[in-house]
């Protein structure tokens, strides 16, 4: 069956043709105009830069190439006896927008676990890094790090042929993304077990990513485990361009970083508490909870959590969103996940997630600031880690980064594909938006 690149090297003139036309029959028109309000507020809804394999509606949710996360669940591959959709099945969909046949999928993951093997340098770099470093600074080291064998940097410096960027980014995005589950799985091992001593299994060729990164931090035995590892690096991969990891990556691409060091920037970002940050918190401020009241509580006393909280000044974790209106589909099928499974659905620390989603969006309403007070996808996920033993919370982020990789590095494959410029839209000084708003 095709590999990726040549599924690929049948789109590129497609992708091509349709820029072409955009440029030239549209180049003109107007999308939309600027308000003040959103100069001084973050950007939210200019709608700025080209973004091809997720697109986030408000109300209804992230859709991948058209499809909605159920639609991709129904029609993407799965591991042989598993039930949830391969991350390495939603990657090439994201590269391609078709959906691989199961022989692709197989070959495919075939390919990117062939690629999983780190460079020893970058073990030495990772090895070396103290243990009280945050696991997610020392995700944003190693990956920036892999960049001494960059495909697409060797290949900028031999001068190759602008239309042909794209052939060194796949190559490089391929092995980012499967180099940073090893990535991940040395930065656990070497924070909270024995270090990559031989007791870490070797990679197994015959598995995919997320059974080979389960089974290398000591969870490979958990059927439940590794199936949530597959959900969760399948539903976290995109959320369109405008969110601070995937905008970062097209950013810094733009400037032709390479994948390595554009997505390395993006990982910094992810580390930050308003976004991927959050789903740590929301474990923190659970465990919080469950220290104050208990393993159960009435609603009264979760609300009374939920406004104390508020009144300290801080943020309820894993509600609220710039772009959604609507619970977050992520979420929904994260916790259909758990409810799905028994052992899950009764663990205390999951059922408090499901109390918050039913008593916190009438708090946040009542509270009036948020204008989306339903859950993100955050709000679930580190609790059904937690459940199966992953309660490092700490480390949820980095789960979060090894696949966001995916959506990322597609989106900056076909920013190579279609050859597009350095982002620099303009800035204003706070004098200049008073004397242009003035004259409006
Ligand atoms: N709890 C309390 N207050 C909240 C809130 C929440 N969960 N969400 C938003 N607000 C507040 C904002 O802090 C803001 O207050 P100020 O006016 O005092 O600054 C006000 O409501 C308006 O914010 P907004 O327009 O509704 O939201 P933004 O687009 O500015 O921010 C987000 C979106 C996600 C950063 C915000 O909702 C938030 O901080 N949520 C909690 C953190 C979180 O879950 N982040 C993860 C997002 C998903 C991801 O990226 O991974």
């Amino acid at each position: 069956c095709p590999t990726v690149k040549e599924v690929l090297e049948e789109i590129v003139p497609e992708r091509r043709a349709l820029l072409a036309q955009l440029k030239k029959e549209h180049g003109s028109k107007t999308l939309g105009n600027v308000t003040v309000e959103q100069v001084v507020g973050g950007g939210r809804g200019i709608k700025y830069m080209l973004w091809d394999p997720s697109v986030l509606d408000s109300e209804e949710g992230i859709r991948f190439w058209g499809r909605s996360i159920p639609e991709c669940q129904e029609v993407l591959p799965t591991a042989p006896g598993g039930k949830e959709m391969l991350p390495e099945a939603m990657f090439w969909y994201l590269l391609t927008g078709r959906v691989p046949t199961d022989a692709e999928a197989k070959q495919f993951q075939e390919e990117l676990v062939g690629r999983s093997e780190l460079p020893a340098y970058v073990e030495k770099v990772l090895d070396s890094l103290p243990k009280t470093l945050h696991p997610m600074t020392q995700f944003v080291i190693g990956v920036a790090a892999l960049n001494h064998d960059s495909k697409f940097a060797a290949g900028y410096t031999a001068g190759m042929k602008k239309a042909d960027y794209w052939i060194p980014a796949l190559e490089d995005s391929l092995d980012c993304v499967a180099k940073s589950f090893t990535i991940a799985a040395r930065i656990y091992n070497n924070k909270y077990r024995n270090g990559n001593d031989s007791s870490v299994p070797a990679i197994d060729k015959s598995k995919d990513l997320s059974f080979n990164f389960a089974n290398q931090i000591g969870f490979g035995d958990s059927e439940g485990f590794v199936e949530l590892i597959r959900l969760y690096n399948a539903l976290h991969t995109d959320h369109e361009g405008g969110n601070v990891s995937a905008h970062t990556t097209h950013l810094v691409g733009s400037a032709l970083s390479d994948p390595f060091l554009s997505y390395s920037a993006a990982l910094g970002g992810l580390a930050g508490p308003l976004h991927g940050l959050a789903n740590q918190e929301v474990l923190r401020f659970i465990i919080d909870m469950q220290k104050e009241l208990g393993d159960t509580a009435s609603d009264e006393k979760v609300v009374e959590f939920i406004w104390k909280t508020l009144n300290s000044g801080r943020v309820i974790p894993g509600y609220g969103h710039a772009v959604l209106r609507k619970p977050d589909p992520r979420f929904m099928a994260l916790q259909q996940f758990g409810v799905g499974r028994k052992e899950v659905a009764q663990d205390p620390i999951f059922k408090y997630v499901d109390q918050l989603y039913k008593v916190a969006p009438g708090v946040l309403t009542e509270h009036g600031k948020t204008k989306n007070p339903f859950p993100n996808v955050d709000a679930a996920s580190g609790s059904l880690l937690y459940h199966y033993g992953l309660t490092k919370f700490e480390f949820y982020t980095v789960t979060f980064g090894t696949s966001r990789a995916m959506g990322g590095l597609a989106q900056y494959v076909h920013d190579r594909i279609l050859g597009l410029p350095i982002e620099r839209p303009k800035s204003l000084s706070m004098e200049a938006v008073l004397a242009l708003a003035q004259k409006a």
